[in-house]
């Protein structure tokens, strides 16, 4: 399948502006171009919603009160990488990962803990969770109720978008046809009992984590509300109802023009849509969204730098219309954000909303004859795309197949050959370099201790609750599964009589067993950007070897990023290495396995969530010892020559370019093979 471009003549958008007059639509009016409120932020600023979680619900909860305490203005919950999957903390394959990337919660004790002293009648809480999105909505449930708080009392959204999971995000448990009927469940459920919850934030923001452009990302988020709409009508849900509650999620990177255009050109595309579905409810038509700023365009050079970024998409996001917002951390390329950090990328919203004037006017850049010739070329665009995926067999047949993940992936490869051929200049990164200058203050999340604090808690639930109450819950959720009844009430039942979220799950994938997408990587032309010599060096040392050499590139633990692991296995084929790349979510025993069967010439494991520590003493523990181990991911400077110190022969992060990991590859393998 082929992309469409974007119309286009010398930096002007091409396509004659159709909704040329739409500036003069009335704002809060279908088809909404203009904004989805008649007075948007004169009447109610946006939401500033910073996305945050780590280690304990204990931690976690301190740093949501002191947010709040500071202004702002609703919450956002990141979960650790074993609670989206579903594996209890104190599960074998989730010891790396316990309270990194988010806080762990094993079960409805610790959802108590996260909102203990907030009143979740009156804030509103996003919950970022699809995979195991039954067992944390019914934590958060039963949570309030035990608070006193009933569900019809509570706003917030859950994510619930699991089609994404499969395309770029990787959090996802069963196979995707068992998971959209997790999903409708769950907006069925919300519609009868929390009607001021938003079941779903459909989200395009990982795709453009992931390499696509933002006209992909807002065809492909289209492409998904489509499928979720047809898939909800074909389960009997009344759409009329329901879609007042679905809401949006999408990234907002450094095409500052695009990016505008993409926020409007969605809103027109959602009331079409819903046109289509014969839905007459003006609420429904309104796209609500929110907005972050990308977490790619930071730098790991002159980290500073990434204020000025994060504050220009902020600014994208708020001429586009959005209704919630969260600015990223300087200091995200190099490890989860600091408190100094943080509280400047707070401070920006504040900024933003009471010095600037920015939120006074309504749809400033309306009338613009670029922004609305801008607009419709992403309308034209994303039609195009809808019509490419319908003859391919719809969303569902493309996401199974893998094809929407390639496709972004391409994009992805383009970016980076851009990037190494100056196509895409990044200033610190591929030109006006300066010494990287590391941010003082950076992160440390104690997960081990937090592992510890939470097996404790699971042993002392498990010996307090009623063992045969949970037995019968989990045995009345699995037959639910079977018989395809709405999986929520029973959920909630089972983790009423405090069944563990891994208990849950466990109980449904005994019915629908965990599922592993299928993986393609592209190749790529990226020689012909590299230094014409370290090509020449690559061919010569493989005549010498009188074989090619061979590499395997590995994703270990729960992380599933796998954008830059995907670059490089396309990197090192295209300089003729044989590589293979392990299924996401490989154990050290895996990869241990996969090298006695055919020793490698090297090593390289790709480690996003902080675990670089824990995994790379243990590989270098058991691999055989000339065996050259190379890791990337986000690492912290300081901790770069720990890794060294424990074995590993070079540390590749963002600051890289392709031609660096090509040469510093090549002069460790010249030794390892005794060339
Ligand atoms: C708002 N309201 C207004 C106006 N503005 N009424 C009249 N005029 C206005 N100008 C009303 C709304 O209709 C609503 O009323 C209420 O005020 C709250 O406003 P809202 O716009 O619904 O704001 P919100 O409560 O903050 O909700 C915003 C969203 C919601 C977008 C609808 O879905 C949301 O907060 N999403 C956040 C998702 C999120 O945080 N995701 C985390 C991503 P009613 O209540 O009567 O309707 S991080 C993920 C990471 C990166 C990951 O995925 O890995």
């Amino acid at each position: 399948m082929k992309a469409p471009s974007l119309a286009k003549i010398e930096g002007v958008y091409s396509v004659a502006p159709e909704t040329a007059d739409s500036w003069r639509d009335a704002h809060g009016k279908a088809p909404f171009v203009r904004g989805p409120y008649e007075k948007m932020y004169q009447q109610k600023p946006w939401t500033i919603r910073q996305y945050a979680g780590f280690e304990g619900a204990l931690e976690t909860n301190a740093f949501f009160k002191r947010a709040l305490s500071q202004g702002q203005t609703g919450l956002s919950v990141a979960f650790d990488l074993p609670t989206h999957l579903g594996f209890d903390s104190d599960h074998d394959l989730a010891a790396a990962d316990v309270g990194r990337t988010g806080v762990a919660i094993d079960s409805v004790e610790d959802m108590a803990v996260l909102f203990d002293g907030i009143d979740l009648g009156n804030v509103s809480v996003s919950m970022t969770m699809n995979g195991a999105v039954l067992p944390i909505m019914a934590c958060f449930i039963v949570a309030a109720e035990e608070q006193g708080v009933a569900p019809d009392k509570l706003s917030g959204t859950i994510q619930n978008d699991i089609l994404k999971e499969y395309i770029a995000r990787n959090t996802y448990i069963h196979s995707p046809d068992f998971s959209m009927g997790v999903v409708s469940d769950v907006v069925a459920y919300c519609s009868a009992h929390m009607p001021r919850f938003n079941s779903m934030s459909i989200s395009g923001y990982h795709f453009q984590e992931a390499g696509a452009s933002p006209e992909l990302e807002l065809a492909l988020t289209m492409a998904n509300a489509r499928a979720y709409l047809t898939h909800f009508q074909q389960q009997g849900i009344d759409l009329e109802f329901v879609a007042k509650r679905l809401s949006f999620f999408f990234g907002l990177g450094m095409s500052f023009y695009k990016e505008v255009a993409k926020l409007r050109a969605a809103r027109f595309l959602w009331s079409e849509l819903l046109d289509e579905f014969s839905i007459r409810s003006e609420n429904a038509k309104r796209l609500k969204m929110h907005c972050q700023t990308s977490g790619v365009s930071l730098t790991e050079s002159s980290p500073l730098n990434n204020i000025v970024r994060t504050t220009i998409e902020a600014m994208a996001g708020v001429f586009g219309g959005t209704q919630s917002l969260h600015t990223n951390s300087y200091d995200e390329a190099i490890s989860l954000p600091s408190d100094q950090a943080s509280k400047v990328a707070l401070e920006t919203q504040f900024i933003l909303q009471h010095e600037t004037g920015i939120g006074d006017v309504v749809d400033p850049w309306g009338g613009s004859y670029m922004m609305e010739s801008a607009t419709q070329s992403m309308i034209e665009y994303v039609r195009t795309m809808q019509k490419n995926i319908e003859t391919e067999g719809g969303v569902l047949a493309l996401v199974a197949s893998g094809q929407l993940t390639t496709f972004i992936h391409r994009q992805a490869l383009q970016t980076a050959m851009d990037e190494e051929a100056l196509n895409k200049k990044i200033v610190g990164k591929n030109c006006y370099q300066s010494p990287t200058s590391s941010p003082q203050h950076q992160r440390v999340i104690a997960s081990d201790k937090t592992l510890l604090q939470q097996s404790k808690k699971l042993a002392q639930l498990k010996l307090k609750r009623d063992d045969g109450a949970v037995k019968r819950a989990l045995q009345a959720l699995q037959a639910a599964a079977r018989s395809k009844q709405n999986l929520m009430p029973f959920t909630i039942d089972a983790i009423r009589v405090r069944a563990t979220v891994g208990e849950c799950i466990k109980a449904l994938t005994d019915e629908a067993s965990r599922y592993l997408k299928p993986e393609y990587i592209e190749s790529a032309p990226f020689c012909t950007h590299l230094d014409a010599d370290i090509v020449k060096r690559y061919q010569t040392l493989s005549s010498q070897l009188d074989r090619p050499l061979r590499f395997l590139i590995a994703k270990v633990g729960l992380d599933g990023h796998d954008r830059g692991a995907k670059v490089i296995v396309s990197l090192l084929r295209d300089l003729g290495i044989e590589v293979d790349y392990l299924p996401i979510f490989a154990s050290i025993d895996d990869i241990i396995q996969q090298d006695a069967m055919c020793p490698y010439d090297g090593i390289g494991l790709s480690i996003l969530s902080g675990a670089h520590i824990h995994f790379i003493t243990q590989i270098t523990q058991k691999i055989r010892t000339d065996c050259p181990i190379f890791v990337g991911g986000v690492i912290p400077t300081s901790d770069k020559n720990t890794l060294e110190k424990i074995g590993v022969e070079v540390v590749f992060t963002a600051k890289h370019s392709l031609n660096d990991i090509a040469i510093s590859l090549y002069d460790t393998l010249v030794v390892a093979t005794k060339i």
